[in-house]
């Protein structure tokens, strides 16, 4: 036996009998409002369960979870919120009215939220005046050149139960085909209903999707970011352990309020708002995306057909919320219907979404439907929208297939780095797709994976180049320093690289493909020797004269040293090894220091451990000269101090 979670929601036209279909289907009055029973319409979602056996394959059971929603035209905005993340709809038209506005409204509400199958019911076939063939050719036409074109077409009667058969023959075949939910880590349940029970606390419902939840399991409510845990949970009224994706689902949670009025409030709970894990999407005010709007024809008085300006007010539906936003466009141009379109929607409050989202656009007033499409950036407010990366992003999005692989390619485009275990939690997409689609881009060597990270390898492979460039340039311009300081250069390449640990990629990578070398703070090429530049040369000469002129006796570096200039020669002459740095206030010319050490050696080694007096005796220097050449051989290990001894120690 199998039992498989699934949601159906109903769709169509007023008065259509969506919810007397629902009523037959479950034997369950879904209108609960007084408002609704006065009236003989439905004004908000109704919600009942439908246990239905696979009439071809008994042992599967599908535990449908039923939305019913309101056809009226003033009550479309409850209607989108029902529909965010179900299975199938079944759009049900009346054969003695067919396809009527809200009809189509609610068709291309389903299809811009891509809705994975719809079926259409004709309803009311017992009717004197049903024409059933007609409304069925209407409807056959509706659907031509929609991806909804092959939907099987059922006529019902709730009055005779004709066609009720055939209608759970075509569901079962329908959700047969279509892939159970699965387990994918990002546990959504946007909320439709908040209250709460005397005794209990506070209780949401809402259609679960991603990943199951469990009891006491710790989970957060965005917007908002309300902490809390989830103290119980009912499944079609029944008290579960945890719940599947795909399920009904109502949770208790502790220590949250719910809020009475419908206006949004960041510390309390109500219709609109997420339960979810504390890791996934992101809280924001501006997105990106792309928007489409619909081609096909709407009558003329109640359409979504005028055209969208740049700064129109608009209401975005996404999940079970809808907020007030401005609309902007790259384009002055106005975004007509069968147009496509990149934008920027700023938010007047918070709203939670994941990239690859998709959602309705509605117009100011909520009187039209007037676009829908994908959320392609969470964290638009951190870049300009008409930066050229942005926009060849948002189009290379609309002109894809909107897969995980194209976003993957699109953000590597724009971002050149991409952290793969923090972009999990920020798209719809699982860590095993990404890595997949990741793995695929690498081996075809459009990307190079580093510490996690995914790099271009075109952009990385020029940020190597051009960091060898910086080396290069710098040993030409500088042949008197050892190579390039390793800090500026560090310093400016973090400010265009993802992150900072790729620096030392980076390091690496110039190390690897162009025998740069590391020695202490500087970077220079394996075939890189320091040079006097011709400028300083003169100044050089005259150094090396003076210091050779009393090898035995150097000037103090300060009185060599005259100018910025001369400093630089000395630097460049002790580089070469022409002059020996014995301490920062003296230097000697290389033939004399050798002299001096090979003397040295041959003392100690003919009479032993020896005073500085008795050393410099011997070699002919100064005191002056002695202690800081001394210490320079102490330094270097050639010699070794005890007291005021001093013996040989190289061997
Ligand atoms: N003769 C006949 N009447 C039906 C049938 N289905 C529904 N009706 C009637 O049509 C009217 C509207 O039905 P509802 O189910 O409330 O319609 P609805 O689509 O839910 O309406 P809203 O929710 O307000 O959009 C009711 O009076 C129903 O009794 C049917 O198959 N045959
Ligand atoms: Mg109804």
């Amino acid at each position: 036996m199998r039992n498989l979670p699934f949601i159906v929601a109903t769709a169509g036209h007023v008065d259509h009998g969506k919810s007397a279909l629902v009523k037959y289907l479950t034997r369950q009055v879904t209108d609960r409002l007084p408002e609704e029973k006065r009236r003989g319409i439905t004004i908000d979602l109704g919600f009942s369960q439908w246990s239905l056996v696979d009439p071809e394959q008994p042992q599967i059971t599908y535990d449908l979870g039923m939305i019913d929603v309101p056809g009226h035209e003033d009550f479309v905005k409850n209607m989108v919120t029902g529909v965010g993340s179900i299975d199938c709809a079944l759009l049900v038209i009346a054969a003695d009215d067919g396809w009527m506005p809200q009809t189509e409204e609610h068709f291309q509400i389903l299809h811009y939220l891509r809705v994975p199958h719809i079926i259409p019911i004709i309803t009311k076939a017992d009717r004197a005046d049903a024409d059933v063939a007609l409304v069925e050719s209407m409807i056959r036409e509706e659907l031509d050149e929609t991806p909804y074109a092959d939907a099987p077409i059922v006529a019902t009667s709730a009055i005779s139960g004709t066609g009720f058969d055939t209608l759970k023959s075509i569901v079962a075949h329908t959700l047969r085909a279509h892939t159970p939910h699965w387990d994918q880590s990002k546990p959504r349940l946007p909320i439709d209903r908040a209250f709460s029970i005397r005794g209990l606390g506070s209780v949401v419902t809402g259609t679960l999707s991603g990943a199951p939840l469990k009891m006491d399991q710790p989970v957060v409510i965005q917007p908002g970011g309300i902490t809390t845990k989830i103290k119980s949970i009912q499944h079609h009224h029944a008290t579960h352990g945890d719940v599947q994706p795909g399920m009904r689902v109502a949770l208790n949670l502790s220590s949250v309020s719910i809020r009475k009025a419908h206006r949004f409030e960041p510390t309390k709970v109500g219709r609109g708002q997420v339960v979810t894990d504390p890791q996934l999407g992101r809280t924001t005010r501006c997105l990106d995306g792309t928007l489409e709007r619909s081609g096909r024809s709407m009558p003329p008085d109640k359409t979504g057909s005028g055209p969208l300006r740049s700064g129109s007010r608009v209401w975005i539906h996404m999940g079970s919320d809808q907020i007030l936003g401005r609309i902007e466009f790259p384009s002055s141009q106005p975004v007509v219907p069968g147009d496509h379109a990149a934008f920027r929607l700023t938010l007047e409050r918070p709203c939670f979404a994941l990239e690859g989202d998709p959602f309705v656009i509605r117009d100011g007033s909520q009187q039209k439907t007037v676009g829908g499409g994908r959320v392609w950036d969470t964290d638009a407010g951190s870049r300009r929208f008409r930066s050229r990366d942005q926009q060849t992003f948002l189009q290379s999005m609309m002109t894809s297939d909107a897969s995980c692989g194209a976003y993957l390619r699109a953000r590597l485009a724009r971002d050149h780095g991409l952290h793969l275990e923090t972009l999990q939690w920020l798209g719809i997409w699982t860590a095993k797709q990404l890595a997949r689609e990741a793995a695929l881009w690498v081996k075809e060597k459009h990307a190079i994976k580093q510490q996690g990270w995914m790099l271009d390898a075109a952009w990385w492979a020029q940020q190597v180049c051009e960091a060898f460039k910086d080396v290069q340039q710098h040993h030409q311009a500088h042949p008197e320093h050892p190579g390039h300081p390793i800090e500026p250069l560090r310093t400016r390449y973090l400010r265009c690289l993802p992150e900072a640990s790729l620096w030392k990629a980076l390091l690496e990578s110039l190390m690897t493909q162009h025998q740069v070398e590391q020695s202490g703070d500087f970077l220079a090429h394996a075939s890189h020797h320091v040079a006097m530049p011709d400028r300083l040369q003169p100044l050089a000469d005259a150094i090396s004269r003076q210091l050779k002129e009393k090898p035995l006796a150097p000037p103090y570096r300060r009185n060599l040293e005259n100018s910025p200039d001369e400093g630089d020669a000395i630097r460049c002459l002790v580089r070469m090894g022409n002059l020996v740095e014995l301490n920062k206030d003296m230097v000697m010319d290389r033939e004399a220091f050798e002299r001096l050490l090979q003397q040295t050696r041959r003392f100690l080694e003919q009479n032993g451990p020896s005073t500085v007096s008795q050393l410099k005796e011997s070699l002919g220097i100064s005191r002056r000269v002695a202690i800081p050449l001394f210490e320079k051989l102490d330094r270097d290990r050639m010699t070794r101090r005890e007291g005021d001894l001093r013996s040989w120690r190289a061997s």
